[in-house]
């Protein structure tokens, strides 16, 4: 068997384990990979991109969630390090400010629908948030 092989199959055999988060039927084969994987690249990026409920600003652009539930509160992450609202284009459904590289709490509106929002400082930041 040439020397290489294996390793190769192994972590093209990881990415697919982790994309596909399939479960350990694998799991005789996994061993050196697991070792592998853990001296390179630990878990957390699979972990960091899953907070479901969560309005991140970076780069003074909008990461919305796909869905949130009517009434849910939801954090919103600013990491850009200017100022940033997250304004109802309808007045009153919501206005929170967050500071540069902090976050606050948006208590999402309780009537299901989408909801266009923009920053008051940006007038060209704009997203919309689906409540339902
Ligand atoms: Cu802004």
């Amino acid at each position: 068997m040439k020397p290489w092989t294996t390793p190769l199959l192994a972590s093209v055999f990881v990415a697919a384990c982790a994309l596909t988060a399939c479960s350990n039927d694998g799991a005789t084969t996994t061993t050196s990979a697991d070792m592998t994987m853990a001296g390179t690249t630990p878990a957390p990026g699979v972990a960091a991109a899953a907070a479901p409920n969560e309005i991140v600003i970076a780069g003074f652009a909008f990461s919305v969630p796909a869905r949130v539930p009517p009434g849910d509160r939801i954090t919103v992450r600013n990491d850009d390090t200017a100022e940033h609202t997250v304004t109802a284009d309808a007045a009153g459904a919501f206005d929170v400010e967050i500071e540069g590289g902090g976050t606050a709490t948006l208590t999402v509106p309780s009537t299901p629908g989408t909801y266009a929002f923009h920053c008051t400082y940006h007038p060209t930041m704009h997203a919309a948030l689906v409540v339902g």
